[in-house]
């Protein structure tokens, strides 16, 4: 059972006790969360770190950062969030005013399946930005963000070691945001990617869709404070860490950081290691699921193209296409099995369990179904999941 009620389990009343017993097969980066409504947008979550005892890679101190958008006790709570979405879209600065707004759904980028001339960040006159992304990267105009719980006038400060190799085991638990992550000064050395290692690439910055998880190894050869930034994507907000070698005033939450602007990791760019790729081989069933929203009525889907179920048999190589047919991205999670993602031009990309799927994109992800049992396969931005982007997989035994 995976946490996920009414699918692998009973949801734990309030009040009562649930006992989860389980051997931990595979070393990384994980974290845990309740798998109804909106109670992940009310902090309950936390890092589970899954130690390797043949760990491959040098690293002499690691660091986990828990990324979060929060909104609760400050803007209203996650439940009256998604009733202002299902009453009036996206609750974004620049969209009040077009609450029942007639002729909504007429404008690009508003209805389902049609190409987005003009995305909603450009249609408001309102955040711009030339991210992989795009412009319109989430609902919720959030008041804070947070690593570990605190805000960036307060951050954590972590104290490093003068060229020590520290391990950053990036967590976004946000709900609706994106984060993308950089260290003023120095570059990122990416070594795993939602618990699984791949082949180490460098990159300045990287990006996080809700749900995924990046370990990235950094080294500071100079003496002072340094911050870590988590800018939300196109959002204008940001959360901040500091990692110090040596004295130095800490920086304020404003403070710049060109590496945010460099080099920035795509799917591409990533590579499974010999031990994390699937076989070689040909997929014995291929599904394709259309993500589709409207955004209007905030109600947004997966569902099987063509009709029916999701269903596969154990031992199956399992073949998903999502397509994506809404103009906003979305951040696609498939409990009970990991999958490889095939890049562009089908190549082995990294093995994974949440994958982004980029606005009127399509991504491609393979499986062996190993696991029978129903699983969940759901948008990891919990408004999204709420309103219906979540179906079923079942693998039958
Ligand atoms: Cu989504």
């Amino acid at each position: 059972m995976d946490g996920v009620p009414g699918l692998t389990q009973q949801p734990i009343a309030p009040g009562a006790a649930f006992v989860y017993e389980f051997t931990a097969p595979d070393p990384g980066t994980y974290f845990y969360h309740p798998h109804t409504g909106t109670q992940l947008d009310t902090g309950l979550y936390a890092p589970l770190i899954v130690e390797d005892p043949a760990e491959a890679g040098r690293y002499d101190r690691e660091i986990t950062l828990m990324l979060d958008d929060w909104i609760d006790g400050i803007g209203g709570s996650p439940d009256e969030v998604l009733e202002r979405l299902q009453g009036g879209g996206s609750e974004m600065e620049g969209m009040e005013g077009m609450e029942g707004m007639e002729g909504m759904e007429d404008m690009p980028g508003m209805g389902t399946g049609q190409a987005a001339e003009v995305t909603m960040g450009a249609a408001t006159g309102a955040r711009t930005s030339e991210g992989p992304l795009g412009d319109d990267t989430g609902d919720v105009d959030y008041p804070l963000y947070v690593v570990n719980g605190r805000p960036p006038t307060d951050p954590p400060v972590f104290d490093v070691g003068l060229g020590e190799q520290v391990r950053l085991r990036l967590v976004n638990a946000g709900s609706d945001t994106p984060f993308r992550v950089a260290v003023r000064g120095s570059d990122l050395t990416v070594v795993a990617t939602d618990g699984f290692p791949v082949s180490p690439t460098r990159t300045d910055a990287i990006l996080l869709g809700m749900g995924e998880r990046y370990d990235a190894v950094v080294t500071i050869d100079a003496e002072g404070v340094f911050p870590l930034v988590a800018e939300a994507e196109s959002k204008g907000g940001r959360a901040l860490a500091v990692l110090r070698t040596g004295a130095g005033p800490l920086p304020g939450p404003e403070v710049d950081v060109p590496e945010l602007r460099g080099r920035l990791l795509g799917p591409e760019d990533l590579s499974a290691t010999a031990e994390t790729s699937l076989p070689a081989g040909r997929p014995d069933r291929t599904y394709e699921l259309a993500l589709t929203g409207d955004m209007a009525a905030y109600r947004w889907g997966i569902e099987v193209v063509g009709g029916g179920e999701l269903s596969v048999q154990q031992g199956e190589r399992v073949r998903l296409v999502l397509d994506n047919r809404t103009s906003m991205w979305h951040p696609i999670h498939l409990h009970g099995t990991t999958f490889q993602v095939l890049a562009p031009g089908g190549v082995a990309g990294p093995r994974k369990d949440t994958v982004i799927v980029p606005a009127s994109g399509r991504v491609a992800i393979e499986f062996i179904a190993d696991n029978p049992g129903r699983w969940a396969l759901h948008c990891h931005n919990i408004y999204h999941a709420e309103a219906g982007m979540q179906t079923v997989l079942t693998v039958a035994p």
